[in-house]
């Protein structure tokens, strides 16, 4: 701790870089175990800055119980093919099939740097790499013992990089232009969440990797429950905030994922579905999927996309029916899972099939197993609620909001406009993304994740070699900078002594306020839990009025601590992310994903009109969004 800086009065770090890593996670840990291999021998000035400690950083801090997405007997035109039904119809194809073609080198990594694995009988011991069979739990997934499934590819980040070249507990808040070319990135600014100092770094290019966006809509675990979630509490949508703020493009920020979890404990439910098989029954304990399943066939209202397998918002569609039409709750009968599963089993293996039911949310959502124990469930003999949750915004998992970028060369067909030079690179030169922050392309999970860093990280080598001799300006003066990241505590500290109540102040809102009306506004009006999804043009209308003005309000926000700044800024990230799924749904005048959400003045599925990308660029001078219709082209048959 710098002992003359006080919290008003940061010390200022400045740092001039060639490539910069913004996150931790696996988007960033791939990046920074693929870059090394790239640039050796460059003399790059390469660093890596993430908001939270390496190795439990992002959504894979508690670890999974599964890797999503590996490709193995499969073909990734395949891979495509269940991606985009999944995302009914709407995908980059390009950008999915080449994380579809380099995934699993990436998992066979991962069991070298000693993650554990599920193997089938006879093939225990024998590495994947080796053509050892793993236990699949689905087409696409196969079970892994994960706890620390971090902690080691982590390690593997920060051996590559170097301990000194990372940098931990730095929140990034800001991208900054080039002072000469507005349509360039420059650099990023931020600071220290223990220390009071701001760090202002130049680059040539960098990788925004922050994840993506939690606790945007009012969670179902309010009072005592606040702070589960199913996703990351700590991942604010910097991503799609910075890169909106920066001029780049977003993508498809219409869709969101909203999961069907374990009621309260959030834990997921694919090991139950896929592994042991679960059913699950409406509350008169009716298999609903039988009964109702049929209605999806409806082309006027799904199209072509309740044809086949229903994807992952149409089975939530079936879910959510049943609850409004007052059949709920949804219970998933593990008890009969278990039971069956272990029919064939020893005594011996049926205990070891007890401990993986547990171990599935130990290694991954804790909080679940709390509330098993807490409300003393044994999921082979109690059954156990699914909801689904609020909505989450991502780009990885089943959902596609993102950043619009360039992708590979190399696969025919590929329309020419997606490509522009360099492999995820956003519209706004120098500024790569992967992982949540890439749109358009989801279902890559956490491998896919870690991939697509990887790819990053090869392309922006080659974009900072090539811009060898460019020297970044930044459009904006160091004071600007400290001036707007510290106006916060600036704030609080001028206006403090006004009342006697800390929290009471008619000068100041506090973070957590301000949250509690983003949360509301997004709930009631852009389709949250409280109207069971449901919006309509008037009530985005009534939405946009709101969220312009609590952009306005949220410059009042005090930080009277480092704690209290770091929750200001994830506001500040938070309402622009919000405001971009409210303009994407808005102008998107269709219900594409029934399930995530439903626009009931459009409550169909529209290909005709509809089958395209919706792309936004947000004006940081006006604080206005222009929007537009991108063409969509299918690169891989049916
Ligand atoms: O069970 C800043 N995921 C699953 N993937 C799988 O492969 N298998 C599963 O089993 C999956 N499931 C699952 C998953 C996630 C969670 C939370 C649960 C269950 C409970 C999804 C993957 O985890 C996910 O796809 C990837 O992790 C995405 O990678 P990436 O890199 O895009 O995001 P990240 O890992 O969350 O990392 C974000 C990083 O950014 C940092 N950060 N740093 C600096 N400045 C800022 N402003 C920052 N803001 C954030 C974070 O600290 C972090 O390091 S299941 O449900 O299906
Ligand atoms: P989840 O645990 O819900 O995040 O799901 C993990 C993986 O299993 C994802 O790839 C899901 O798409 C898939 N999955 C979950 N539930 C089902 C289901 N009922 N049918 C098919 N796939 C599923």
């Amino acid at each position: 701790m710098s002992e003359s800086h006080g919290l008003d009065d940061p010390e200022i770090v400045e740092e001039e870089l060639d490539i910069l890593i913004i996150g931790g996670g696996m988007a960033a840990c791939g990046a920074a175990f693929e870059i090394t291999r790239w640039a050796e021998g460059t003399g790059l000035r390469i660093k890596l800055v993430d908001k939270a400690a390496l190795s439990r950083s992002g959504a894979v801090a508690m670890g999974l119980s599964a890797i999503n997405t590996y490709v193995g007997e499969n073909d990734p035109a395949d891979y495509v093919r269940y991606v985009r039904n999944d995302l009914m119809g709407i995908v980059r194809e390009d950008l999915v099939y080449d994380v579809g073609r380099h995934v699993d080198d990436s998992v066979h990594n991962f069991e070298e740097w000693g993650l554990p694995i599920w193997k089938q009988p006879g093939d225990e011991g024998k590495p994947l790499r080796d053509g050892g069979k793993p236990v699949r739990s689905g087409h696409w997934q196969i079970m892994i013992n994960g706890e620390s499934y971090k902690w080691i590819v982590a390690e593997a980040a920060k051996k590559s990089l170097g301990q000194d070249r990372i940098q931990e507990r730095v929140f990034i808040v800001r991208l900054v232009t080039d002072k000469n070319d507005p349509t360039r990135v420059a650099g990023a600014a931020g600071f220290s969440v223990r220390e009071h100092k701001v760090y202002i770094y130049r680059f040539k290019c960098c990788l925004l990797v922050c994840g993506g966006a939690v606790n945007v809509f009012r969670p179902r675990s309010v009072g005592e429950g606040t702070g589960r979630a199913w996703y990351p509490v700590w991942n604010a949508g910097s991503t799609y905030a910075m890169a909106a703020e920066c001029g780049a493009e977003l993508t498809m920020m219409e869709n969101r994922f909203v999961p069907a979890r374990f009621k309260d404990g959030y834990g997921p439910v694919g090991a139950w579905f896929l592994l042991f098989k679960a059913k699950v029954a409406n509350g008169m304990g009716e298999d609903y999927n039988a009964i109702h399943g049929a209605e999806l066939k409806d082309t006027k209202r799904f199209g072509k996309y309740g044809q086949g397998v229903p994807g992952t918002c149409l089975r939530n569609h079936l879910m959510l029916n049943e609850m409004k039409e007052g059949r709920g709750p949804i219970i998933m009968d593990t008890a009969t899972a278990m039971k069956t599963f272990a029919e064939k089993m020893t005594p011996k293996e049926v205990k070891h099939l007890e401990a993986e039911a547990w171990e599935d949310f130990l290694d991954m959502t804790i909080s679940q197993c709390g509330i098993w124990a807490g409300e003393n469930i044994e999921p082979d003999k109690t059954p156990s609620e699914i909801m689904p949750t609020e909505p989450y915004l991502l780009g990885s998992h089943a959902g596609c909001a993102g950043i619009w970028v360039s992708g590979p060369t190399d696969l025919p067909g590929t329309p020419k406009e997606w490509n522009w030079g360099y492999n995820r690179m956003s519209t706004v030169k120098g500024l790569f993304s992967a992982g949540d922050g890439v749109g358009a392309s989801g279902h890559k999970f956490s491998s896919g994740s870690f991939t697509e860093g990887r790819i990053a990280a090869k392309a922006m080598v080659k974009f900072a070699i090539d811009n060898k001799g460019w020297k970044p300006e930044m459009e904006r003066t160091r004071d600007e900078l400290v001036a707007e990241i510290y106006r916060p505590v600036k704030t609080f500290v001028q206006y403090k002594d006004y009342t006697t109540a800390i929290d009471i102040n008619p000068h100041y809102i506090t973070p957590k306020m301000l949250q509690f009306r983003l949360q509301k506004i997004m709930d009631e009006y852009v389709a949250g839990v409280a109207t069971f999804y449901q919006t309509n043009a008037k009530m985005l209308e009534m939405a946009e009025k709101k969220l312009v003005m609590l952009r306005e309000d949220s410059l009042k926000m005090r930080a009277k601590d480092l704690h209290e700044l770091l929750r200001a800024w994830e506001n500040y990230h938070r309402i622009l992310t919000a405001e971009a799924h409210m303009r994407h749904i808005q102008f998107r005048q269709e219900t594409r994903y029934p399930g995530y959400y439903y626009r009931t003045d459009h409550n169909y599925i529209d290909d005709e009109n509809w089958k395209c990308f919706v792309n936004s660029r947000y004006d940081r001078n006006t604080g206005s969004w222009e929007l537009k219709k991108v063409a969509h082209k299918h690169l891989i048959k049916d």
